[in-house]
């Protein structure tokens, strides 16, 4: 099994078995520019209630972007 696919299944799982904040945002569909992170930006145009000290309470690196790992943390 791959990083993706456990990632596609682990996300669907999530998503089926509890109401995600922002009504279950899927990790591929928020990174538009497919670049395996999630900018501020990125999610922005997809849940305006994610607020930029939401994001960077995520961003647990301080990178400036969401890993799928920091991602699933925020959305779960
Ligand atoms: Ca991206
Ligand atoms: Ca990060």
């Amino acid at each position: 099994m791959t990083m993706k696919t456990f990632f596609a299944v682990s996300a669907a799982a999530m998503i089926a078995s509890s109401a995600a904040l922002a009504g279950g945002l899927d990790f591929e569909t928020t990174d538009q520019n497919a670049d395996g992170f999630v900018s501020f930006k990125e999610i922005q145009a997809v849940a305006k209630d994610i607020t930029a000290e939401s994001f960077l309470e995520a961003d647990g690196d301080k990178d400036g972007v969401l890993s799928t790992e920091e991602f699933s943390a925020l959305v779960k």
